[in-house]
């Protein structure tokens, strides 16, 4: 098999900081001496209030099972990335807001003004009562005092739990209850695309069964008329009172900085916990060396806050070394398929990182929308959230960076903190659809089913051999299961979920989850939080859900579901099931194909076969495999027959 191969470009080889020799320096020094690598990192890319004198302080065993790192280094997050910047860059642009709404002026927020505005949110929220350890649930559209909440929340040394603005109320609700947040942060309202989210109004509704919450903080964004109770406050009211300059906390560097929920394979989205120092220098150290970000070029991570993208790309690695991060409000094709580029333009964007599936969303719509546009600023691309297909990597290479700009295609998790694999704009030759090789202080491993380390050329599970700073530290409030999810399946690793094939070069070709984690456009969703969403319908008896390819998304989400026995399937009860998970989850868990099914293929104790319904859903029916210890093997013959197509 022949790959392309796309060697370092000139000019990158001239500009980047890091070559390929030095590369392969730093990537030795960094395994060979961890701790001595990570403190001089640590030194030079963080200020603090006490230097560390140690570094990486851990063991996967279960025995003596600890992740420290810095522990005995003091430091504040916001701090690091504001003031600290103020003697040098505080003039300069730290976030450029662009609104959803094309014909409305951008926001250009300086360093010395954030830092104002996030002292003052941070005294609003002291004033409300959030403490250091209190949880603060962030619920908000992508304008920039959902930028300041999260920095003010870093200040005071408060944990915030930001939310997906676009998950239901029961989705936030169980996020708010899980960490115990007594405050949540919102708007009247959100925009996308055109498009009004009723934040204010779905908060109100996660209230009623999320009794720990005491206050809603409410940020005027749109000017909705929003009903006010008893526990609400309007941000812009308590701003009145609120001094414009707040000391920051000082924190150990093992003290919590911020919970993040996602999905996994089994049970309620975990609370995934990151410390102070490890994640803020994984987030600065990554976005400096990935990016080669230099002082003037804008960075334009195309991501939600909602996700660990945005936290550590546009708001956390960015703001840590200075840069100028953009925040867009909107859609990459809204109103037309040409504005991710007329954004780029307008900002003149250096360096763009987005996701696969916006990728093949616009490719969709053809070049015209592209070529319509400049793009003259762009010098690199990334990509991050799921594998990129060689197809989508050339249309980005060749015609949103007409050739000039490597494609980063950064391979990483929640639980990482931040970039793991991917390739130095100047040290790596490229090949589409490979995230390339690790970054220094990374130990990939490729496993097989019996955990055995395959060596050279091979396939198998992707497992990290040893900690790094930006790792998860626990599942809040249950630190069992951190262990049992991560670190059982192959005792002594680090086990991602992701399978992945190592070529003769090292290169990593990460082949996807191999586990009930289903990755729909970049978006994490565990197979069995959408059937305990269906199975909550009265209607329903079982549900089995896997994934599905899916040309645009990279996958969607195909459910099998047995009705009681008084129920029959309809049309209109199909609706009413897609509509129904939709409200339970939020539109990311939106159905792409519902097959009712009289009985689900289970062996005979019971239990589902999923490996059968999977190869259904992909319609490979030719591939089924041993069906003779299923109970009933019946039941896979009506499967296949009544397959549906999305
Ligand atoms: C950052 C983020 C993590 C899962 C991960 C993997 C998939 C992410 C990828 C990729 C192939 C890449 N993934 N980046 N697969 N190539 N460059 O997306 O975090 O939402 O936790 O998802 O996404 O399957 O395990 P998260």
């Amino acid at each position: 098999m022949t790959e392309a191969v796309y060697p370092v470009p000139q000019d990158w080889a001239e500009r980047a900081r890091v070559d390929r020799a030095e590369y392969e320096r730093l990537y030795r020094e960094s395994v060979d001496d961890p701790d001595g690598f990570w403190l001089a990192r640590a030194r030079e890319r963080l200020d603090w209030i006490a230097e560390p004198t140690t570094a990486g302080d851990w063991s996967f065993d279960e025995a003596d099972f600890r992740v420290r790192w810095f522990a005995d280094g003091k430091l504040n997050a916001a701090y690091n990335c504001v003031d600290r910047h103020l003697k040098e860059r505080g003039h300069e642009t730290a976030i450029i807001w662009e609104p959803d709404e094309p014909s409305e002026e951008p926001r250009r927020i300086s360093y010395r003004e954030l830092h104002a505005e996030v002292c003052r949110f941070a005294n609003v929220l002291a004033r409300l009562g959030v403490a250091k350890g209190d949880r603060v649930t962030i619920y908000m559209p992508m304008i920039p005092e959902a930028a300041f909440a999260v920095l003010a929340c870093a200040r005071l040394g408060a944990i915030h739990s930001v939310v997906f603005g676009g998950f239901s109320a029961d989705a936030l609700a169980g996020r708010i209850e899980d960490c115990g947040s007594k405050i949540v942060v919102t708007a009247d309202e959100g925009r996308r695309g055109g498009k009004r989210i009723p934040l204010k109004r779905t908060v109100d509704q996660a209230a009623e069964k999320a009794p720990s919450l005491q206050t809603v903080l409410v940020v005027q964004a749109t000017g909705a008329d929003v009903p006010m109770g008893p526990r609400d406050r309007w941000y812009h009211q308590e701003l009145l009172q609120a001094d414009d300059d707040c000391v920051p906390a000082e924190m150990d560097a093992e003290d919590p900085l911020f919970i993040l929920y996602t999905s996994g394979s089994t049970g309620k989205p975990k609370g995934v916990l990151h410390t102070t120092a490890g994640y803020l220098l994984w987030a600065s150290y990554t976005h400096a060396l990935c990016f080669d970000y230099r002082p003037g070029d804008v960075f334009w991570c195309a991501a939600d806050i909602g996700w660990v993208t945005g936290h550590s790309y546009i708001l956390y690695g960015p703001l840590a070394n200075g840069a100028t991060t953009l925040m867009y409000e909107g859609l990459p094709n809204w109103p037309d398929a040409s504005r991710i580029w007329q954004v780029v333009d307008r900002h003149q964007v250096h360096t763009l990182f987005t996701a696969p599936t916006a990728l093949r969303a616009l490719m969709k719509e053809g070049d015209e929308p592209v070529l319509a546009t400049s793009r003259k600023s762009l010098r690199l691309l990334g990509t991050v959230g799921e594998p990129i297909n060689p197809e989508a990597w050339r249309w980005y290479h060749e015609v949103a960076g007409e050739g000039r700009c490597p494609i980063v295609d950064t391979w990483w998790q929640t639980e990482t903190g931040g970039a793991m694999i991917a390739p130095l704009p100047g040290a790596t030759d490229l090949k589409p659809g490979s995230a390339t090789k690790p970054l220094p202080g990374v130990r990939p491993v490729l496993v097989d089913e019996h955990g055995r380390e395959l060596e050279g050329e091979a396939s198998g599970n992707l497992c990290i051999a040893a900690s790094w700073p930006g790792q998860m530290r626990t599942v809040w409030g249950d630190h069992e299961r951190f262990f049992q999810t991560y670190f059982t399946t192959y005792p002594g690793m680090y086990f991602t979920g992701d399978g992945c094939r190592r070529d003769a070069d090292g290169y990593y070709w990460i082949t996807g989850r191999v586990d009930d984690v289903i990755n729909v456009s970049g978006h994490r969703l565990g197979t069995a939080e959408v059937e305990s969403a269906l199975v909550l319908h009265a209607q329903v008896a079982e549900a089995a859900v896997v994934g599905m390819p899916h040309d645009v998304k990279g996958q969607g989400i195909y459910a099998y579901v047995t009705l009681n026995a008084d129920a029959s399937p309809s049309e209109e009860l199909h609706g009413e099931l897609r509509a129904w998970v939709r409200r339970e989850i939020g539109p990311i868990a939106t159905l792409d194909a519902l097959q009712f099914a009289p009985a689900l293929p289970k062996t005979r104790s019971g239990k589902i076969m999923r490996r059968i319904l999977r190869k259904i859903a992909e319609g490979d029916t030719g591939g089924l495999g041993d069906t003779s210890t299923l109970a009933d093997p019946a039941v896979v013959d009506d499967l296949v027959a009544n397959r549906v197509r999305a």
